[in-house]
């Protein structure tokens, strides 16, 4: 359901509680009345101006930085105001109340300014989502990411390629206009299908690149060995605190344990693991067989082994790191080695894993950070095959070929949320904090 854009709407835009500041957003056609009738004119557009803010009976609720911005120039695109006020939880609660009891106001619902944003052309989905995830953003290559989709970085590559597809589909057009006045027979422009084809792998490429989704979503990292090799232990030193149980009993963990973590820039999902080895006892072998189903899909492996034992093979899964363990009780040799109980190592392995994260993230540069994203240029990417295969016939159907060149810039459109996805909007706003 979508809500009436015609009401005003408000909302606090800071986190609810004591603080120096709090902020309050305006949007919509009462604005103007709202700042006449709380601060007594309405101030100069986009400058700051302190004001006497007071309830309808004209009582003082604060002295406070008010700013104005007029539409269609405003981040929803309708008039919007915000007041900066003093953060007590009184002040705050007075001027809301204050905005409830006007005409036309209401509170508003969670992603509710963004959606006006989105809904009067000043930003499309993409960007929503940058912005989404900025505000979720805990690492500096997830803030950079955010930025750049924020600022639109898809949308402009969407936009670049959709351009290609119309100048192709122009191609298309004027070739079936001379077959309908019946000059010439079928056939696809010379290098038409060469230019499908680039656009193809191009799209194909920027779908297979998962690093931007990584980045967001975290770069899972199995850790997994022997049982006893410290795996647990590990898990705790690098959390600096105690996740997973630690026990000399072999066949503690059983079901992985997963924790985020910030290396060197770089979220990483760490998942400790039961130990690997031939046990009888069932709950634990369903906690190895977890481990191997988990291996398999993780980006990247720590391979345990203490130090000064043969070290066993590890499973098919990711690329494994190797690390030697207990370094305190047995010196290791050359390989990358640690002793979770006095620390020794733990920086060279985050260095180590950081780096290996960080490829398989990315810096922040990657063109696709979701799963929506992806999907959608996949179609679009499966749309110009389909086009290609068609052509590849003595005499292609060439408004066939045209009809799948529409899908993938349909694609495209899907991509960036250019065409109205409803349901993925509800979705996305309802993570949204009110006032976003
Ligand atoms: N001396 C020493 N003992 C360790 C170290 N890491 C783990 N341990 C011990 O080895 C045993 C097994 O550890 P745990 O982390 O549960 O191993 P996991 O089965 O691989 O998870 C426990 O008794 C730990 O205290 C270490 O770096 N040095
Ligand atoms: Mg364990």
């Amino acid at each position: 359901m979508t809500p009436g854009a015609r009401e005003t709407i408000f909302a606090p835009a800071t986190a609810p509680g004591r603080a120096a500041l709090a902020v309050i957003r305006i949007s919509g056609p009462a604005t103007r009345f709202v700042l006449e009738t709380i601060c007594g004119s309405v101030p100069e557009p986009r400058r700051a101006s302190l004001k006497a803010l007071r309830d309808p009976s004209g009582d003082l609720l604060d002295r406070a930085l008010v700013l104005w911005f007029p539409g269609p120039a405003s981040y929803t695109g309708e008039d919007s105001a915000e007041f900066q006020l003093h953060g007590g939880r009184a002040v705050v609660a007075g001027i809301l109340e204050a905005l409830s009891a006007l005409p036309g106001c209401r509170v508003a619902l969670p992603g509710e300014f963004a959606r006006r944003a989105l809904e009067n052309g000043r930003t499309d989905l993409a960007a929503v989502e940058g912005l989404a995830d900025l505000i979720d953003s805990e690492t500096e290559g997830q803030r950079r990411q955010a930025l750049r989709q924020m600022e639109g970085a898809l949308s402009r590559q969407a936009a670049l390629w959709r351009e290609r597809l119309v100048h192709l589909m122009a191609l298309l057009e004027a070739d079936l206009d001379f077959a309908d006045e019946g000059d010439v027979v079928g056939g696809l422009p010379p290098g038409f299908m060469v230019s499908v084809d680039s656009l193809r792998r191009e799209f194909a490429d920027a779908a297979e690149d998962r690093r931007g989704e990584r980045l967001r979503e975290g770069v899972a990292v199995v850790i997994a060995g022997p049982p006893n090799a410290g795996k647990s232990t590990l898990l705790n030193a690098l959390a600096r605190r105690d996740v997973a149980i630690v026990s000399p009993f072999a066949g503690t963990t059983r079901d992985p344990v997963e924790l985020r973590l910030d290396v060197r820039g770089i979220p990483v999902l760490l998942i400790d693991t039961a130990g690997i080895r031939d046990t009888d006892d069932p709950v634990e072998k369903i906690g190895i067989a977890r481990t191997l189903s988990r291996a398999e899909t993780a980006d990247i492996g720590l391979w345990l082994a203490p130090a000064g034992a043969p070290a066993s093979e590890p499973p098919p899964g990711p690329e494994w790191i190797r690390v030697r363990t207990k370094t305190d009780l047995h010196p290791a040799g050359e390989e990358l080695s640690v002793s979770a109980l006095t620390g020794a190592g733990l920086e060279e392995l985050l260095d180590v894993l950081g780096s290996a994260a960080r490829d398989r993230a990315g810096a922040g540069d990657g063109l696709i950070v979701r799963a929506r994203q992806r999907i959608a240029l996949q179609e679009a990417a499966a749309a110009l095959d389909r086009a290609a295969r068609i052509a590849d016939h003595p005499e292609p159907a060439i408004e066939l070929v045209a009809e799948e060149l529409r899908l993938a810039a349909r694609g495209l459109d899907a991509m960036i949320g250019a065409v109205r996805v409803d349901d993925v909007l509800d979705r996305l706003f309802s993570d949204f904090c009110i006032g976003k």
